[in-house]
């Protein structure tokens, strides 16, 4: 095994490392490298981000997703990353069999909700729940008893795994959405209360090479649509005046992620820079089932589009 790698890894971090507050300056990535994480979601509160993700679980060579539970990671800086463990796991959801996949964690009225996809136990192909907790470090429970979105309210995507990657977003006039989709995108309206569609699943159109893992954010008025495309994955985005759309397509966002056929974006906002949270398989022992968190710096042009991000080792420095 060559560990040059590794050891030039953990002397770069400790050259960056300010020896009396034992805090990194500036992060490299993947930004967690002791367990292998997936599917960022990413939420601000009270001036601490949170991060959600998944844990790959397989075994080196085992290439299909080992994935029971999902884990939390808090940073007041985006470089110094702290585990808060386990908050969910797939066996909240007592309806479901497995299959902890990408989802999200949104604040409401001081409760957090983590939309959550997972394989249905009765109910062929994967389903959407929908855990609740009053911190955003958890517990989580079930808040509903049962899936909010299950694959038979989708018959005209005939695989089991369309109803996934749920990611949610509060406008500015309360309304909640919950889009979600592999090869097609959807939403549905929820009520005041998070746990209930308020109104039949729509069909998100225009989105050219839509694979899987929408993300919505909002700036100076403009909803973006952010997406997996094609396959290996980019990410591409779409943008539009309305959340209902009509969307016009933008193009790519990032090209594939390294030693990986995925990728997952999450974009937020903190302490006035934007931040692009993406995932790769780009540890000494990462693949497409061993995936790890990264994070790079997002940038705007003038009439608001996205600037190409650039998927670096460096890294970002540390939020002030
Ligand atoms: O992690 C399992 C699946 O892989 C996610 O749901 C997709 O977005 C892709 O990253």
């Amino acid at each position: 095994m060559n560990l040059s790698p590794v050891l030039f890894r953990h002397a770069r971090r400790a050259l960056l490392i300010l020896p009396c507050f034992a805090l990194a300056l500036r992060g490299a990535n993947p930004v967690i490298t002791d367990v292998h994480t997936a599917d960022p979601a990413a939420m601000m509160h009270a001036g601490t981000v949170y991060l959600y993700t998944g844990h790959d679980e397989a075994p080196e060579n085992e290439n299909r997703y080992v994935m029971k539970e999902w884990l939390c990671f808090s940073s007041t800086d985006m470089v110094n990353w702290q585990s808060r463990g386990s908050p969910l796991a797939v066996s909240a959801f007592k309806w479901a069999k497995g299959d902890a996949w990408a989802g999200q964690v949104i604040e409401r009225g001081g409760k957090f909700y983590w939309y959550a996809p997972v394989s249905h136990a009765t109910i062929p192909g994967f389903s959407i729940g929908v855990a609740v907790s009053d911190s955003p470090t958890g517990p989580f429970k079930d808040a509903r008893g049962s899936a909010i979105i299950t694959n038979d309210m989708t018959t005209d995507v005939s695989i089991g795994w369309d109803d996934i990657d749920p990611t949610v977003f509060i406008d500015d006039d309360g309304q909640a959405y919950l889009f979600w989709g592999n090869q097609r995108c959807r939403y549905i309206k929820l009520k005041a209360n998070m746990i209930e569609a308020d109104g039949p699943i729509q069909k998100v159109e225009n989105l050219p090479g839509y694979t899987e893992a929408p993300w919505i954010h909002k700036r100076q008025g403009i909803y973006y649509l952010s997406y997996a495309y094609g396959f290996p994955e980019k990410t591409a985005y779409a943008t539009s005046d309305r959340i209902t759309g009509p969307w016009k397509f933008q193009g790519i966002l990032t090209e594939l992620a390294g030693n990986c056929n995925t990728n997952h974006q999450a974009i937020i906002e903190f302490k006035g820079q934007w931040y692009f949270i993406y995932h790769n398989g780009g540890t000494l022992t990462g693949s497409s089932f061993r995936r790890s968190v990264c994070i790079d710096l997002l940038h705007y042009n003038a009439d608001g589009t996205m600037q190409r991000v650039v998927q670096s080792t460096e890294g970002v420095g540390a939020a002030k």
